[in-house]
């Protein structure tokens, strides 16, 4: 097993790694920026080191800074989390080639899924349904119109380097196609250094459901589906399993092949398959190469600990499970709570958390890293923690988040939680009768 492991992220996924790690006694560091110096990942953690200014560029994006903190403390692998450079590929080959364990797949699985064109190549050859489009990138305008007219309109204009909802255009006729591929390819290289994009079949109104697995070398399983269509903006609110639209056959057809493709990539560690659902059907939308914010959703309902398996497949390399250690109960269903503030466009709410009582109870689970006198601020992601609760059925569970969300006070900033209260009282919550687009246009303030 690891001797030391260095934590590069915050937040409350720095603190639900620290967890995992006190659990198989492997001692932790923390890394923090300089705001982040009373933050509850640098209390939890066995110690910590300041490794740059607020700025994530100069500290958790900082390769150099930690690295030296990895040299430093003497750490033996390092666990990114999720965003800042947990699907960067050039940390991985960096951290590898230092004889550091870097907590994921190799730097070629996630260089491979990190190219959209690519995984979707992939993911074809190896069994999953894609959905409609070009082959590959989109070499002229001529070409994104023949491609175009085969499929149909409307189509999307997506960004290869791109993923998560970024660098997407939606082109309704051919007339919009010209100066969408334009625009497109513009903001590809602005923002991902690579200018090349690729067309799709535009799905109105889908849903989206994405499939944990784990996986070594040798053996994948899967831990189930999560459906997180109630989304703003690409950012999640909501996420639940099972999926309440899926129906026994196509979830079963979806987890068997997203096992058998993830078997046949080589893939070491945790990863999401992520999927669009449209009436009966699934399509291959990309994959992540990283743990993600939803989770707890999965290790709940299917009774694995995903951050723990993580650790003992890096350090291993071979997981000590098997299908059929896997066994789903009831329904899960997570709320995630972010200083924002609804009635002002979601808009960040930073400031000190003067009053702070989170929820328990049975089968209630809050993941964060928030304490009375804490400050959040401006400079990161607004999640501030997560509420998942299970019930014997998705009802059951509803409640159970209604009750717990009752009990939450957070004062001195403003967050989703009343938002959420409205959410899950909502009738097409309630009858699972909506899309991906439904809380962008629904209004709740
Ligand atoms: C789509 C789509 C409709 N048709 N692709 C957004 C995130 C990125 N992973 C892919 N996304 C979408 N791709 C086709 N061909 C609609 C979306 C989409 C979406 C997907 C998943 C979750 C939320 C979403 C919100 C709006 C659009």
């Amino acid at each position: 097993m690891f001797k030391k492991i260095l934590v590069a992220n915050r937040g409350e996924i720095a603190v639900r790694i620290i967890r995992a790690c006190k659990e198989l006694n492997i001692p932790t560091v923390a890394v923090h920026s300089n705001v982040d110096g009373e933050s509850m990942h640098v209390r939890l953690a066995d110690e910590s080191i300041c490794i740059g200014s607020h700025q994530p560029q100069n500290s958790y994006l900082n390769i150099a800074s930690i690295m030296s903190a990895v040299d430093v403390t003497g750490a033996d692998a390092i666990h990114p989390g999720y965003g800042f450079l947990s699907e960067n590929y050039h940390f991985a080959e960096i951290v590898t080639k230092n004889k550091i364990k870097f907590i994921g797949p190799s730097a070629e699985v996630i260089k491979k899924m990190g190219n959209k064109v690519e995984a979707k190549i992939t993911a074809k050859k190896l069994g999953l349904p894609v959905i409609e489009g070009s082959d590959g990138v989109i070499n002229s305008l001529d070409e994104a119109k023949k491609v175009s007219l085969r499929i149909g309109y409307p189509i999307i204009i997506k960004a290869s380097a791109g993923g998560g909802g970024k660098g997407m255009k939606l082109v309704n006729n051919e007339n919009e196609l010209d100066s969408a591929l334009t625009l497109a390819k513009q903001e590809a290289i602005k923002y991902f250094a690579n200018g090349d994009v690729y067309i799709e079949k535009y799905f109105e109104k889908p849903r989206h459901i994405e499939v944990q697995i784990l996986s070594d070398k040798s053996t994948t399983i899967h831990m189930g589906e999560r459906d997180c269509s109630v989304q703003r903006k690409h950012q999640k609110l909501i996420e639940e399993s099972p999926s309440p639209v899926l129906s026994e056959n196509v979830r079963q057809d979806l987890l068997k092949k997203t096992v058998e493709m993830v078997s046949k990539l080589n893939y070491e560690g945790a990863g999401t398959v992520e999927f669009i659902y449209d009436d009966g059907k699934f399509f291959f939308l990309e994959m992540n190469t990283r743990i993600q914010v939803e989770h707890p959703v999965s290790e709940i309902r299917g009774g694995i600990d995903i951050v723990k398996e993580q650790i003992k497949i890096a350090s291993k390399g071979k997981t000590s499970l098997k299908q059929s250690d896997i066994t789903f109960r009831g329904h899960v269903i997570e709320c995630r709570i972010n200083a924002e503030d609804p009635s002002k466009n979601f808009q960040p709410s930073p400031g000190t958390i003067n009053v702070c009582h989170q929820p328990s109870g049975f089968r209630t689970r809050v993941d964060g890293a928030i304490f009375q006198g804490c400050k959040i601020t401006p400079y990161y992601d607004s999640l501030v923690c997560k509420l998942i609760c299970q019930g014997r059925d998705r009802e059951e569970a509803i409640q159970r988040l209604q009750r717990s969300l009752d009990e939450f006070v957070i004062e001195g900033i403003t967050t989703t939680i009343n938002l959420h209260k409205k959410i899950l009282s909502h009738e097409k919550f309630i009858n699972s009768d909506f899309d991906v687009n439904w809380l962008g246009k629904e209004k709740f303030y």
